[in-house]
């Protein structure tokens, strides 16, 4: 009998516990052990009675996303979910935790449903480029109203246990033992006798498209605008339409040919390796479970500019008190009272209502002096972006802060070896790099500088999981994983412009991969002058024999620094931020190029798609080479939530190998020839083109 699927029958009631942790995923063993136990229990003289019920932390979360990649093996979810409308003692699934996916289609062949308080339930699978393939696209509406059912799946956002009940789609919330609390629900079915409801019925089509037209286009208008470019959500609402008309059987049967397309697709291989890539991602290779990241209760940031504010906001919200240092007060005031009005947006915009502001707003408070961080568990630096700046203000902390404190730096591409070094205690000191919007961006950049202890390492992975952010680890190098990753993309796509091709060319090219604004057009919301005044620091360092950015200096000294400034790689009318194509950069360009002894001409999209992407994953290559990044697919999670790469490409290397080491390589080395030593060929992506391997596989 099964071993993960438990049996036990207490009073008149078989209690079956699946237990497979850490999810309790519906692999092979629990379907087969589901099928058997359901068999044990319908035969059982002493149990008249079922509940359902999860061990450890959850219900279970879903199919095995991992058996994705084998052939199927039956039995298969349908027919384990189907072979329960059969039994004819009343089932009662008792949800905890996560009921997700199959697992909720699995509560849904139950014929009653009761859950905890806390517990959530979903069909998140359109996030790994598939839809509810388990009959949850048929049962679902009949359950809840077809509202509610397409809301659960295209959306694909799982809900909590007072909606569920509102929605109908548990019977009872269970306050205390979950346990307990499903007997006691089954006992009185018994003791009311109670029909089992049966979730398939009607067994014929539940309406039309016509009747339901303004339903399924709200759900067609949510699909295009929040999943651009992605396959799955449509294919679910043809699933739900089919439903509609067909009956069960037949809606049924095409669900099952419609899913295998969809988890064939390489969208779904795309979506599934992102999952996958996003959890190794919080696997530091040589810092265990066993190291335990150090008590943060409260915080410092140094700077109330932009990034300052965002932190703190990050910070706040996620229950940790704030002190954030200014150098005067009147730079103080006005960044508190920029900072007060981010929540006065929020306010406004339904996001949060004025008592959770005020609450929030409770958490931070402002001083002027350094003395204000001596007692908190963590300080980050949100300090301008220059070196000597910054090794000031952490001499300056060495001084106040108390013992075991984290000193963290927001750089993103500074010496952290060299700040650390201001320091009496290196061991302390990590990066913390937040992107722009602070308190909006989920990506966490978290370096560990040469000394950083393992604690202080794993501290800075913790606060990322703990604001609701992803981190991802980095070792120190200019620009670290993120910006150093980039930089090519960006300085490809200048060389473009300068080289023939117009700035709304190469930015359509980006989004026309999916990536929601091109490099041009994110360089003038960022401001041109940010990577100039790096430019300009790095002067000294600059290597002769590398092509220089010439064009993007000359936009600078014509001041035109993108949206602040009214004009940048594109115009902007009347403060706006509309980008409009402006003549002028065509001209500027031409002048550069002929200074440079360039000769414009006509630039293909495929070109400019080789050069952009090509050039970011050689530096990816050489990043994971370096040891900069752990594994090639932290690249990757760091271009889904840092540079909006779509999800559905699984990040630059995951592309790179989908295209083939070989022809990158080849490509690569072509452009080396022609565009000199910044293209020079990683030795990891050379030797994988000749091995025929790749990066994540
Ligand atoms: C589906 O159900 C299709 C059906 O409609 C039709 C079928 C025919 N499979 O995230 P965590 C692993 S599709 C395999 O760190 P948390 C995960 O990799 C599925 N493994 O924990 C990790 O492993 P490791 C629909 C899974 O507490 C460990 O569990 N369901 C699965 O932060 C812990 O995960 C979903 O899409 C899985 N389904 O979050 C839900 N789920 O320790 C996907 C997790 O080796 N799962 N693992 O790195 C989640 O959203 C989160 O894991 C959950 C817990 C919220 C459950």
């Amino acid at each position: 009998m099964s071993d993960v699927v438990g049996y036990e029958v207490e009073g008149r009631i078989a209690v079956l516990t699946i237990d497979n942790p850490p999810v309790n995923a519906l692999g092979l063993a629990v379907r087969e052990g589901i099928v058997a136990r359901m068999e044990q229990a319908a035969g059982d003289d002493a149990a008249d009675a079922i509940v359902l019920i999860g061990a450890g932390r959850t219900f279970p979360a879903g199919a095995d996303i991992r058996e994705f990649d084998q052939p199927a093996r039956d039995p298969h979810l349908v027919a384990v979910i189907d072979r329960l409308d059969g039994i004819e003692k009343p089932i009662v699934a008792a949800i905890h935790g996560t009921a997700l996916g199959g697992g909720l289609e699995l509560t849904l062949g139950c014929h009653f449903r009761v859950a905890s308080p806390d517990a959530r339930v979903g069909l998140p699978e359109i996030n790994l480029g598939i839809f509810p393939g388990a009959a949850g696209t048929q049962r679902l509406p009949r359950v809840a109203s077809l509202d509610h059912a397409l809301e659960l799946i295209v959306s694909g956002r799982p809900i909590g246990a007072a909606r569920a009940l509102e929605y109908g789609i548990v019977d009872t919330v269970v306050e205390g033992d979950l346990r307990a609390g499903a007997i006691a629900f089954a006992e009185k079915i018994l003791a009311d006798r109670m029909n089992r409801r049966i979730s398939s019925e009607p067994r014929a089509g539940i309406g039309s498209e016509d009747e339901f037209a303004d339903v399924i286009q709200k759900y067609r208008d949510l699909a295009n605008q929040r999943f651009r470019g992605q396959e799955s959500p449509h294919q679910a609402i043809e699933s739900v339409i089919d439903g509609l008309r067909m009956p069960y059987e037949d809606a049924v049967a095409a669900d099952r040919t419609r899913f295998e397309a969809c988890k064939n697709s390489d969208q779904s291989k795309a979506l599934r390796y992102a999952f996958f890539a996003e959890r190794e991602a919080a696997k530091i290779p040589d810092i265990g479970k066993e190291v335990t990241p150090r008590e943060i209760g409260s915080t410092a940031v140094i700077g109330a500019g932009t990034m300052g504010r965002g932190i703190a906001i990050s910070l706040a919200d996620s229950g940790l008190s704030v002190t954030v240092v200014e150098a005067g007060q009147e730079a103080l005031d006005s960044g508190m009272a920029e900072l007060e009005k981010l929540y006065d947006g929020m306010v406004a915009r339904g996001r949060i209502d004025e008592a959770t502001k005020k609450e929030r707003l409770g958490r931070i408070t402002g001083a002027v002096d350094y003395a204000a961080t001596s007692d908190v568990d963590l300080v980050i630096e949100a300090a301008f972006e220059d070196l000597d700046v910054k090794k000031g203000i952490f001499a300056q902390l060495d001084q106040v802060a108390k013992p075991g404190a984290i000193l963290a730096t927001n750089t993103s591409y500074l010496d952290i070896d060299a700040i650390a070094a201001q320091t009496s205690r290196p061991e302390d000191v990590i990066g913390l790099h937040y992107f722009v919007p602070a308190n909006v961006m989920r990506m966490l950049e978290v370096v560990r500088a040469d000394k950083s202890a393992p604690d202080a390492v794993a501290t800075g992975m913790a606060l990322a999981k703990r604001t609701g952010k992803v981190g991802v680890l980095a070792r120190v190098c200019h620009g670290f994983i993120a910006n150093r990753s980039r930089a090519p993309l960006v300085r490809e796509a200048t060389f473009l412009v300068e080289e023939g091709a117009a700035p709304a060319q190469v930015d359509k090219v980006l989004t026309d991969l999916g990536m929601p604004l091109g490099p041009l057009a994110v360089s003038d919301m960022s401001g041109l002058d940010v990577s100039w005044r790096m430019r300009q620091s790095l002067a000294g360092e600059r290597d002769p024999e590398a092509r220089y950015m010439y064009l993007a200096d000359r936009m600078c000294e014509l001041g035109r620094f993108g949206i602040k400034a009214g004009q940048g790689w594109y115009a902007y009318e009347d403060g706006g931020r509309r980008p409009l194509p402006d003549g002028d950069v065509e001209a500027i360009a031409a002048d550069v190029a002929r200074e440079q002894g360039i000769t414009r001409r006509e630039i293909s999209d495929e070109e400019i798609r080789a050069r952009c992407l090509y050039g970011a994953i050689n530096e990816g290559a050489k990043i994971v080479d370096e040891g900069i990044a752990a594994r090639a697919s932290d690249i990757d999670v760091m271009w889904l939530y840092g540079f909006g790469y779509p999800r559905w490409h699984g990040g630059i290397m995951f592309t790179a190998d989908e295209i083939g080491l070989a022809e990158i390589y080849e490509q690569v080395k072509a452009f080396h020839g022609e565009h000199g030593k910044l293209w020079e060929p990683s030795p990891l992506l050379e030797r994988l083109a000749a091995e025929g391997g790749g990066f994540t596989r």
